[in-house]
């Protein structure tokens, strides 16, 4: 088996007006590596053939060209596959639940896929420390049902819990809907296994599973949120929360963004270490559940915000006051239009459904154009009212929703069909405006294929040197994950 490399020719429908940059000289896929390959994991996880769920990303905005998906179970199987990779110079992207939204799961042109979906076998926890010691390839769901049977948790959530792999979480340093109270991954990772694309395949345990160990250079944070550009994770420690006992949730109306801080404000005074999720969604998204999904508000005052807030604590009856004193504040100082508070896990369950259907419901309007970034709070929704106006009736809807307690903002403008005109008006001004105010191109989402020309925006000549520099340590070939967030 060849393939012609001058048939390869990256594909998206994303942001269709920016350059995507030429094949590398990289190896082209024989029938002597696949070969190679078979030998390493088995005939049946080596896969030539329908290979279009591997190739092409959540959102269906990019396909590439890849002829080979291997799916390895263990670091020694990884490690024989980049050690071969690196000798033959061939490309590779790993991937696990494919759930990324900015196109680094998959590859550019023919990139070797490296699923990491099977390597899920070693599993142990500690519950007298908390720790958790498991392979990457574990469903991030699966990890949290297999802890709360023992009181336990995994200290984030998000919507896409029942796909994505806890090594693609920590690669992309994922965010999600506890943040707020746990911290990012860069507080709970203890510890990576991580397997090298170079000349050993060598496969190297960074950190340790230990709560404290300053015996050397802290290594291991450089592969949280790096995207698979230095090596590919095996193995992860991490520091597990106790599960609550006492969760409650309540949604509160409000009619301006200034409103809206400020009861950010005061949920963080009167609920103070309970505080664990504080997300928002604006009239726009609310409308777009009602029409796409035919989801109704819970809040019947029709506000132009809606906040969802959660506490997770270990004492209901406390919880309970406490919340509760917080919104009879909020009505008594007219802060809030009309609040309520779930009466049980249904009424829960459905304010959440509000929000994390609220990435599906806008993908029905047709396009979207996404954008996921941070922002100080004064300026957070200032975007919002900025694209409205510079888009106008040329977009369909200018949807706002995100983590607003950790200053993350969800904003997504939708139309019926791609449109050069709305990605002119939005590229680079979005970008350049969230810079000019203080804030990041990329809040939670990572730089991917999507946003890599913006990958250097705000940021010193300097730190693109040093990340290229440290990528040739690691991958000396630069085979792994080409064409993407270091380049
Ligand atoms: P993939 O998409 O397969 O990979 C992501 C990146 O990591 C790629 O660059 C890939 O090459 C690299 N990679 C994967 N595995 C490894 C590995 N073992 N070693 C080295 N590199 C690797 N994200 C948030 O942060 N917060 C949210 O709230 C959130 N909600 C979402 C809701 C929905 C409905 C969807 C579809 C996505 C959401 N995401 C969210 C985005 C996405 O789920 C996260 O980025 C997630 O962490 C990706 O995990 P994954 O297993 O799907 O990784
Ligand atoms: C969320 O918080 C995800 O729901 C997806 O990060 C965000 O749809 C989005 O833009
Ligand atoms: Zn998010």
């Amino acid at each position: 088996m060849r393939f012609n490399t001058l048939y390869f020719q990256a594909s998206r429908r994303f942001l269709t007006s920016l350059a995507v940059p030429k094949r590398l000289p990289f190896g082209v896929l024989t029938g002597k590596d696949v070969g190679f390959f078979e030998n390493v994991v088995g005939k049946a996880n080596v896969r030539t053939q329908e290979l279009d769920d591997f190739n092409k990303d959540w959102m269906n905005w990019y396909k590439g060209q890849s002829k080979c998906v291997l799916f390895p179970s263990s670091s020694e199987e990884v490690s024989a596959i980049l050690k071969h990779c690196h000798d033959n110079k061939l490309a590779v992207v790993p991937q696990s639940g494919n759930t990324g939204l900015v196109g680094g799961s998959v590859p550019v042109y023919d990139e070797v896929i490296l699923n990491l979906r099977r390597l899920n076998k070693n599993y142990s926890f500690d519950s007298s420390s908390g720790i958790l010691q498991c392979d990457a390839g574990f469903i991030l769901e699966e990890l949290d049902d297999r802890l709360r049977t023992e009181g336990f948790m995994m200290p984030l959530d998000l919507g896409a819990k029942g796909s994505c792999l806890i090594g693609g979480n920590i690669s992309t340093c994922a965010g999600g809907i506890r943040l707020l109270r746990y911290g990012n991954l860069h507080a709970n990772i203890l510890g990576l296994r991580v397997v090298l694309p170079d000349a050993k395949g060598s496969v190297v345990d960074f950190g340790s599973p230990l709560q404290k160990d300053n015996s050397g250079v802290h290594m291991h944070h450089m592969f949280v949120g790096s995207e698979g550009q230095l090596g590919v994770i095996t193995g992860a420690s991490i520091l597990s929360p106790p599960a609550p006992t006492s969760v409650i949730s309540a949604m509160i109306g409000v009619q301006s963004f200034a409103g809206c801080c400020a009861v950010l404000r005061d949920a963080r005074r009167f609920l103070g270490e309970i505080l664990s999720s504080f997300e928002v969604m604006d009239a726009a998204t609310m409308q777009c559940l009602e029409e796409n999904e035919q989801l109704h508000n819970v809040l019947t005052s029709s506000p132009n915000f809606s906040l969802l807030i959660e506490t997770s604590g270990s004492e209901a009856e406390h919880d309970e006051a406490k919340v509760q004193c917080f919104l009879e504040y909020l009505m008594e100082n007219e802060m809030a239009t009309d609040g309520v508070l779930a009466a049980n896990k249904q009424e829960s369950a459905f304010m959440w459904k509000l929000r994390e259907t609220a990435p599906l419901s806008i993908t029905k309007d047709g396009y979207v154009y996404k954008f996921d970034v941070s922002l100080p709070l004064n300026h957070f929704y200032e975007l919002s009212d900025a694209v409205k106006e510079r888009c106008g009736d040329k977009v369909h809807r200018v949807v706002t929703y995100g983590h607003m307690g950790d200053g993350n903002s969800h904003l997504n403008i939708t139309t019926k069909e791609p449109s050069f005109e709305v990605e002119n008006l939005l590229y680079p001004f979005v970008f350049d405006w969230v810079v000019a105010h203080g804030g990041s191109i990329s809040a939670e989402h990572g730089i991917g294929q999507m946003k890599r020309d913006y990958a250097s925006a705000g940021k010193s000549e300097c730190i693109g040197d040093l990340a290229r520099s440290m990528k040739k340590v690691f991958d000396p070939q630069g085979i792994l994950s080409p064409y993407k967030m270091i380049m």
